[in-house]
Parts: structure tokens; sequence; C-alpha cells
């Protein structure tokens, strides 16, 4: 078979290498711009420490711009047997992989935007639509597949497969959006957004790796030219944010990393399994909503806080009167109260309850945890949830598929 061919492992060995060499050079690059940002401004105060510092915010931008180097320096080499070989040249891959950057290259610049000018809420959804339309067009030329295979037991119902024909594509560009934003709110532990990355990373490569070995490995191959210099550079940002940081990824880095992992999926055709591996995120987003569409008070930040005295991170709270709360409001407060699954208590007409999010969840749950120790936790909770995403796709997908 092909599976022993120089065709798929010569261009991956080429962009593990060069994916090698830039985790080099930027982890050494990131103390030196360091100064810079402070001078620029860009720059957060980490609000989970004794002091009050300034750290270097947006480095995101320098790893999306050494991330943007691998990838223009490696363009060539998948196309090097073609040009040896005098052969067809295969310009739909060629579409692909350049617009496939183009996508990452406009998230990279709106990321930016929002760390330096704080952007609305409707620029955040609105610009990643727009974003994914260059890839849309792109997946129109080079597959145009809009079915979806029916599990087993709903055959009855649906038929075999059903034609998603033009919503295929809004759930296509839905996906870019929920990407970006979903790794966005789930963040404000030193550590956690790219922690969270690289174990997303990580698992799709994996998997791409199981899949090369079938009829589709282009598509996998693909992939893993997008996610290892992906990989590196993210590595390389952890090694710096880990706690205590020393700098930011910032908007920038979020919305990279989200716009990396929908091209992928988006363009490998493997957007659902991409979703798979976004279990905590979707769980975080679904628990969120309350909050997101402001049915329950949002404040500005909803991490966790620093207890000063124990030195250990507690869950946030929102506080609000029980009269100023919608009718919806209350429903949402009681539903979550039933299930356990917030804190709240009442007193005097004053609601305070933890805010939505998972990283609160487990503190309320588990206890105040020090911030090295609760990204760790959450980085374990995103890796085991990633063990029963390849148990959905492999062992139970055969039970619901012919596979
Ligand atoms: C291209 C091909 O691989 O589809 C694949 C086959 C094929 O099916 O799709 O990636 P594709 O392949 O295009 C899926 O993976 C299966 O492998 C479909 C998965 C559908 C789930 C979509 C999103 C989930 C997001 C997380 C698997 C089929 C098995 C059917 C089981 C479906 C059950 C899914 C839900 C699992 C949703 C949720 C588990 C949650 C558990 C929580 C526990 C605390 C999360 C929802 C959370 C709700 C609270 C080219 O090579
Ligand atoms: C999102 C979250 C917000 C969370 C914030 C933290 C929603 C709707 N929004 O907002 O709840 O508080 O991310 O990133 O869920 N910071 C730290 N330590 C860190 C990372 C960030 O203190 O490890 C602080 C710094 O002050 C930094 C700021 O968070 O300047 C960055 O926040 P920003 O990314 O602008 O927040 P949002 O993405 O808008
Ligand atoms: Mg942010």
């Amino acid at each position: 078979g092909h599976y022993y061919t120089p065709e798929v492992w010569i261009p991956i060995f080429i962009n593990v290498s060069l994916s090698l060499v830039f985790y080099i050079i930027t982890s050494r690059l990131i103390p030196k711009l360091a100064g810079m940002f402070i001078n620029a401004r860009i720059c957060g105060i980490d609000l989970n420490k004794h002091q009050s510092v300034q750290v270097p915010e947006a480095f995101g931008v320098v790893a999306g711009c050494m991330y943007l180097i691998v990838m223009f320096l490696f363009i060539p080499v998948p196309f090097g047997s073609a040009v040896l070989q005098n052969s067809a040249f295969p310009y739909h891959e060629l579409a692909k992989l350049v617009t496939a950057l183009l996508s990452i290259c406009c998230m990279i610049l709106l990321g930016f935007a929002d760390d330096v000018l704080n952007l609305k809420w409707r620029h955040k959804l609105l610009l990643p639509t727009v974003a994914t339309l260059p890839l849309l067009m792109v997946y129109y030329v080079i597959s145009n597949s809009t079915i979806i295979i029916v599990p087993k037991p709903l055959r009855y119902l649906f038929g075999f497969s059903v034609d998603l024909g033009v919503l295929y594509y809004v759930y296509m560009s839905l996906l870019a959006v929920f990407c970006t934003n979903a790794i966005n709110i789930l963040a404000g532990v030193n550590g956690l957004e790219a922690g969270q990355s690289l174990v997303i990373a990580a698992s799709i490569v994996l998997f791409n790796f199981c899949e090369l070995s079938s009829d589709l490995w282009r598509t996998h191959q693909f992939s893993i030219f997008f996610l290892a210099p992906f990989i590196a550079v993210t590595l390389a940002l952890l090694k710096h944010n880990w706690y205590p940081a020393k700098i930011f990824v910032g908007d920038t880095y979020c919305y990279f990393a989200g716009m990396t992992f929908a091209v992928v999926g988006i363009l490998g055709i493997f957007s659902k399994t991409v979703l798979l591996f976004f279990i905590p995120q979707v769980i975080n987003f679904l628990y969120s909503v309350p909050q997101l569409f402001h049915i329950i008070p949002c404040p500005r930040h909803r991490m966790p806080r620093l207890n000063r005295d124990s030195g250990m991170l507690e869950a946030s709270e929102f506080k609000c009167d029980e009269s100023s709360l919608s009718p919806l409001g209350k429903l949402c407060l009681n539903v979550v109260e039933k299930l356990n699954l917030a804190r709240v208590t009442r007193k005097d007409g004053t609601i305070v309850g933890n805010n939505l999010t998972i990283i609160n969840f487990v503190l309320v749950k588990v206890g105040p945890l020090h911030e090295a120790h609760l990204s760790a936790v959450l980085m374990t909770i995103q890796i085991l949830c990633s063990g029963m995403a390849f148990l959905i796709r492999y062992p139970l997908a055969s039970i619901f598929y012919d596979v």
C-alpha cells in the first residue's frame, strides 16, 4: 500500500524537523520581546497573584507569526514530488494550503485587534464567520459533500443518509465561531489556554496518525502539516505561560488556535471528530449560556479569585438582587441549583452564586486549589475527555456505523 511510501513520510519528517527548530527559536524569542510589549502597553495585570505585576499580553501574535513563517517555508515541500517527476501539478492541494493559511492569518489579525482594542461581542462573532468564507469556497471545490451518514438506530426515521445542503455550510462557519470563542471563555488561569489547545492538537494528530493508513491519508497528512508546527509554537508559549506566567497568550492565541482546529477539521473533512475533542469546551459553553446571554448577571471576569490569606484560588461569584432577575433567570438558577451544578446562596433578597464556568465548578466541588494545581487538574480533565472521544470515535462508532 501507500503507507510505507516516501510520499507519506518525507514531508511529515521535514515538517516535524522545521517545527522542532522553530520551537527552539520561539521559546528563546519570547523573553526577548517581553520588554517591547510592556513599552507598547500591551500588558495586563495577573489578577491571581499577591503583588500586582504587569504581564505582557497578546503573545499569541508572536506564536502566530512564527507559525506562519514555518508554514510559508514549508509550502513547497508537499509539491516536491510533483515538480521533480514533472507530473500534473495538484493545484487544488495548493489552494487548500494557501486558503487555510489565509483564514488562520485573518484570525491572528482579529485576535490582536481584540487584544489592543477590546472588540465588542458582535465583532467576535461576525468576523470569524466571514473569515471562513474562503475555506467554504475551497471546500465546495474540493469536496462539496454535505451528506451525513445516519447512525444505525435512527435509520428507520431518516434513511441511510441525510443531505444537509446549504445547512452544512452554515454548520461549518458556526464551527469556526465556536472553536475560537470556546477556548477564550475557558481561560483565566496561568497556562490554561495554551494547555487545553495543546491537548486538543495532540489528540487530533494522534487521530490523524491512526487514519494515515486509510485511503483518505492525504487529508490526514494535510492536518499533521498544520498541527505539528502549531504544537511547537504552543509548547514554546506554554513554557513561559505556565505558572507563574511571564507572558499572557491573549485573545490572539485563542483565535489562532480555534481557527487552526476549525481549518483542519473542515478541509480534512473530519469536523465532527474535531468537535469530539472539544467536550470540555462544549460543556463549559453550555454551562456558561445563562451568563453569556445575560439571563444571569455576568461580571467582566469570571476567572477564580485568589484568597490572599490562604494563597489558594476559590470560585469567583456573581451577586444580584433577587427582584432584578427575570423569570427566565430565576428558572435557570433553580435548575442549576436543583441539579447541584452551582453553589447558590440567598440572603435578604440578595443572591450570590459561583460564576458558571467549569473552572469554578471544579473549585466548588474539590475545594480551593493552588493556581498551578488547578491548571494541571483542568488539563487532566481535557486529557481524560480526549480518551473518551477516542472511545466514542472507534469502539462506539462501530456500534452505530458499519466501519
Ligand atoms: C470523517 C472521517 O473520519 O462522526 C464520525 C463517525 C464521522 O461517528 O465523522 O469526523 P467525521 O469523519 O466527519 C462523529 O464523530 C463516530 O465516530 C460524530 C460524533 C457526533 C458527536 C458530535 C459532537 C459531540 C460534541 C461533544 C461516533 C458515533 C458515535 C455516536 C455517539 C454520539 C454521542 C455523542 C455525544 C457524546 C458533545 C457526548 C459525551 C458527553 C459526555 C459528558 C460526560 C460528562 C458534548 C455534549 C455534552 C452535553 C452535556 C474521515 O476520515
Ligand atoms: C474571558 C472570560 C472571562 C475571563 C477572561 C480571562 C467569559 C465570557 N470571558 O474574557 O470571564 O475572566 O477570559 O482570560 O467567560 N488573566 C490573568 N491570568 C491568566 C490569564 C488572564 O490574570 O492566566 C487576566 C489578565 O488581567 C489579562 C486578562 O485576564 O489581562 C485577559 O482577559 P481577556 O482575554 O481580555 O478576557 P476575555 O477574553 O474578554
Ligand atoms: Mg481572552
